[in-house]
């Protein structure tokens, strides 16, 4: 059995979770798998921030889209510790287009969309970093 790497990674709730009413159902798909939540807050954020969470796309043509959109009411932001978290919230969430995310994950699920696709996980240990020092700067270690 391959040993046990604790890690944290960061999740956002994106806001068609929030005005879905959908929180309690992904949230208690991260819980039953086994994730605790270190930290959460829900908030509306502006486009400086979208910005600097999003650095690695800013020049992309589908960031302005996609900046209105998470910026377009609350989400929820999360911070998630466990066992591999990091590729396990990834396999949670399913494949970043909602309409071909395999059934079961939370975008397989509840997404039919390539934008509007529910929620974010952190895609490596030196984004979750520099994301949950982003966004809850006072867990940053
Ligand atoms: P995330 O960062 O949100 O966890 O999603 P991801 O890794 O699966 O996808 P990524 O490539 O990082 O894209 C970030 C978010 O941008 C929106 N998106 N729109 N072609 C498009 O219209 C397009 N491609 C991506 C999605 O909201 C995606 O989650
Ligand atoms: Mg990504």
């Amino acid at each position: 059995m391959a040993a046990v790497t604790t890690e944290r990674t960061f999740v956002l709730l994106k806001p068609d979770t929030v005005r879905r009413g959908l929180v309690g159902e992904v949230l208690s798909r991260y819980e039953a798998k086994g994730l605790r939540v270190v930290a959460l807050q829900q908030r509306t954020i502006d486009a400086a921030l979208a910005d600097q969470h999003y650095v690695e796309h800013v020049e992309r043509d589908f960031y302005p889209p996609l900046r209105d959109f998470v910026t377009s009411g609350p989400l929820v932001a999360v911070v998630l510790e466990g066992d591999q978290a990091i590729e396990v919230v990834r396999a949670l969430n399913g494949a970043t287009d909602g309409r071909v995310a395999a059934p079961g994950t939370i975008r397989g699920d509840f997404s039919l969309s390539n934008r509007e696709n529910l929620v974010h996980g952190s895609d490596s240990p030196e984004s979750a970093a520099r994301e949950i020092a982003l966004w809850f700067p006072e867990l940053a270690r």
